[in-house]
């Protein structure tokens, strides 16, 4: 069995974080090793009141343990990172398991900012921080405004090819392979996202629902880190996790539940275990 350490947040309501990452990559059938990197009552975006407790320094301990045990992930995967000191804590847990006798597949989601402003605790230093931490991703999964931040490209809520293009161009400099960039949209009512492996470049798109969704980055990103930790090539794994969220995304939509508290991907779970069975 694979084995994925996931090193996010806990967000006791939200949806977001670890507690998405720890079912969707087990419905996947891969073990997650979560690090936890603080523990929170809910995520920080639009609520008030959050409680917040830091386990920074718990996070090279755990992985330390599992490498004295002889356990060695197939994939670091990181998300939402709280301060720069945890960014250096992943850096160090990649150099950490790269003496394997497996090379470990490291994705980065560089869950910082979205709709052009940073997530709120984070100052304009950090997305270069966060840069660094992506070059040494073989894939990176950016939103619009964290690839503006990482590029210092001007943000816009109206674009064309042209303009993700040329955010690919830049970002394709810092990913060692991949790149995935989400929420991209040409069109009212489809969203979807732009995927490169460096030799061939492509976009996915799907309806788009009115709205904020909270968590649903992570969602992708957790379908996406899965489905390549098991060998199934950027292009058919970024069309998997957009069907997947979109399908949770829809239902959130017409159930009329408060989006801020997550979306219902929990009943696509085993349509999404189904899906994988049949991809190549
Ligand atoms: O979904 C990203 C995320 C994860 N964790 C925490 C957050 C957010 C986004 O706001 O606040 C704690």
């Amino acid at each position: 069995m694979k084995r994925i350490a996931a090193i996010h947040d806990i967000s006791g309501v939200g949806k977001c974080s670890l507690t998405a990452a720890i079912p969707i990559i087990s419905a996947l059938g891969i073990e997650v090793n979560p690090v936890p990197t603080a523990i929170l009552s809910t995520h920080t975006g639009d609520i008030k009141g959050y409680t917040f407790r830091d386990l920074t320094d718990e996070i090279l301990p755990i992985c330390r343990h599992w490498k004295e045990l002889g356990i060695y992930p197939d994939t670091v995967y990181s998300g939402y990172l709280g301060s720069s000191l945890q960014i250096d804590a992943v850096k160090e847990i990649i150099n950490m398991f790269s003496d394997g006798a497996k090379k470990t597949f490291v994705a980065v989601d560089p869950a910082m900012a979205d709709s052009g402003v940073l997530y709120k605790g984070f100052d304009s230093d950090f997305p270069a921080l966060m840069t660094s931490l992506c070059e040494k991703a073989d894939i990176i999964v950016p939103n619009i405004t964290e690839a503006c931040l990482m590029t210092g490209t001007e943000y816009r809520e109206e674009y064309g090819r042209e303009y993700i293009e040329d955010l690919a161009d830049k970002l394709e400099k810092i990913t060692k392979h991949y790149l995935v960039i989400t929420g991209v949209s040409f069109e009212d009512g489809k969203t979807g996202c732009f995927v490169s492996d460096k030799t061939r470049r492509d976009y996915f798109f799907t309806e788009k629902y009115p709205g904020t969704y909270y968590g649903t980055g992570d969602i992708f990103a957790s379908v996406l880190t899965g489905l390549m930790t098991k060998g199934i090539n950027c292009f058919d794994s970024a069309k998997t996790a957009l069907k997947f969220t979109a399908d949770s995304i829809a239902d959130t939509y017409y159930s009329k539940t408060d989006p801020r508290f997550g979306v219902a991907f929990e009943k696509y779970l085993p349509q999404l275990t189904k899906l994988q069975e049949d991809l190549p």
